[in-house]
């Protein structure tokens, strides 16, 4: 056979916008960056970043220095920023829909891409061009309803994430030939695309898994996180829009090392295409040390509120509940993290919604006294480095009062929302033309040598 005529796979051709106006203002940025990072590479290459400790080695690496990553940047007392800008200060400035008070993750995703604050019309043009780009292929409806209706929904997606590969420009482009110059624009082509088709797919498996695949048609006037609240279909509608906006901004991003954040990263590293990488990125936040945790939190409380047989527990009520967690060998969800050491600014920012739009719900509440009581427990034991509550302390109890119940989807919202700064960061990494991620690895034989001959 000709080499020629050897099968060869090639994604379908697809059409791309000619007038993207962030994606000019991308261009322009990121290689001007491209430029300035080569020659501090040239000049400052050997300058030591910081020493790596034997316990960092052992201890899953925490705080160790070792990747770029430009969107967002986390502060372990203050919590978390994006290109600067803390939550609050995201809540007052960002554009937000229709005169609302949320901020639209939109206006996010084009901060982190372009450390600019968008206009309102931006941020207009965003949701329309993702609504553009929101067309789902049929087959990745169809391997979704192959999957038995008990499928965690977290592998439903990142199932179906992998399945609109397919449709991979970089993917495409890269196997015709393309100049690595041209890395980012089919990579930011790529995640335009994925984002957009997010908010539909997710839907359709929280519809398929708990409303007998009763369907809700996306809303085209709506726009990114008001369409997917719509196609949620749960209750109290305009203020479930709300709270989708806020969740889907502070989910976003939190900085580079996060373990899915990281995956995208490293996956992203090998020149796999957004799709590829995203998936893997949503297969890490699935663990219940991550992203599983906001549905291991209200589980927790659910199985809490059922042993103690009450909806409004007292304090002591909690404090035995959680000795006796703490005694089985298990670790109190939505408490504790890697690098934070005070409560959570994005558990702060839902405390903020709930005060102000489900001060009475009992759900909340017990959250609430729960705050007050872990946090010295935790303390108590001596080895907890952060007593205080991470983001998944709190979004379970508000997503319920909205009547999304079903807990096993929660980590899925998380996971639309984390794409919007994994991929702008991805598209970060291909511009400034980042390598393939590899560090060093060595046994425990190595290091017992090292000791010896360093004592
Ligand atoms: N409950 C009980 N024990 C806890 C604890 C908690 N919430 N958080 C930490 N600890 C324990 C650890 O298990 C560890 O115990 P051992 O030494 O016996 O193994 C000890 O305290 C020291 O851990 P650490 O250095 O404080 O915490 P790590 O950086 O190793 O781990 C995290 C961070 C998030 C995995 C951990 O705090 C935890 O398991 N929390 C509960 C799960 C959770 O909420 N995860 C979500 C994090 C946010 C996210 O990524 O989405």
């Amino acid at each position: 056979m000709q080499l020629s005529k050897r099968e060869h796979w090639k994604p379908k051709p697809q059409q791309t916008s000619k007038m993207d106006r962030l994606k000019d203002k991308f261009r322009e940025k990121s290689s001007a960056l491209r430029t300035e990072l080569r020659s501090l590479i040239k000049e400052h290459g050997d300058k030591t970043v910081g020493d790596v400790k034997l316990g960092q080695v052992f201890g899953g690496m925490r705080g160790v220095k070792s990747m770029i990553w430009e969107t967002s940047n986390l502060d372990a007392m203050e919590g978390i920023r994006f290109r600067g800008y803390t939550i609050p200060e995201l809540r007052e400035k960002l554009p937000k829909f229709q005169g609302g008070k949320e901020p639209q993750p939109e206006g996010l995703f084009w901060l982190m891409l372009v450390d600019e604050i968008p206009t309102q019309e931006d941020v207009e043009w965003l949701s329309d061009e993702w609504e553009r780009r929101s067309e789902i292929p049929d087959h990745t409806f169809s391997v979704l309803n192959t999957l038995s209706a008990d499928t965690h929904p977290m592998t439903q997606f990142s199932i179906a994430i992998a399945s609109l590969q397919s449709n991979s420009v970089f993917a495409r482009r890269y196997a015709s030939g393309m100049s690595k110059l041209d890395y980012w624009d089919a990579t930011y082509e790529d995640a335009m695309n994925l984002i957009a088709c997010l908010p539909r797919i997710a839907a359709y498996i929280y519809r398929r898994t708990y409303h007998k695949g009763e369907h809700i048609e996306p809303d085209h006037s709506l726009d990114w996180a008001g369409n997917y609240a719509h196609m949620l279909g749960c209750s109290d509608q305009e203020d479930f829009k709300k709270l989708m906006r806020l969740y889907l901004t502070i989910h976003a991003d939190h900085e580079g090392g996060n373990a899915s954040a990281h995956t995208v990263h490293l996956v992203g590293s090998t020149l796999s295409d957004a799709y590829l990488s995203f998936a893997s990125g949503m297969n890490s936040l699935a663990g219940p040390l991550h992203g599983l945790a906001n549905q291991e939190v209200i589980k927790w409380v659910f199985e809490m509120l059922d042993s103690l047989g009450t909806e409004t527990p007292s304090k002591e009520q909690i404090a035995q509940y959680v000795n006796d967690t703490l005694a089985a060998g298990k670790v109190i969800p939505g408490y504790g993290h890697a690098v934070l050491r005070q409560p959570d600014p994005r558990f702060t920012a839902q405390r903020i919604f709930a005060e102000e739009y489900i001060p009475d719900s009992n759900l909340v509440q017990t959250i609430w006294k729960i705050f007050d009581v872990v946090p010295p427990i935790l303390q108590g034991l001596g080895k907890v480095k952060n007593p205080w509550p991470n983001v998944d302390a709190h979004s379970g109890a508000i997503l319920c009062h909205y009547g999304l119940t079903e807990y096993s989807y929660y980590t899925v919202l998380f996971g639309v929302s984390r794409a919007l700064g994994v991929l702008a960061a991805l598209c970060w990494s291909r511009a400034l033309g980042f390598p393939l991620e590899r560090p060093k690895s060595v046994t425990s034989e190595w290091i017992k040598e090292f000791i010896k001959s360093n004592s």
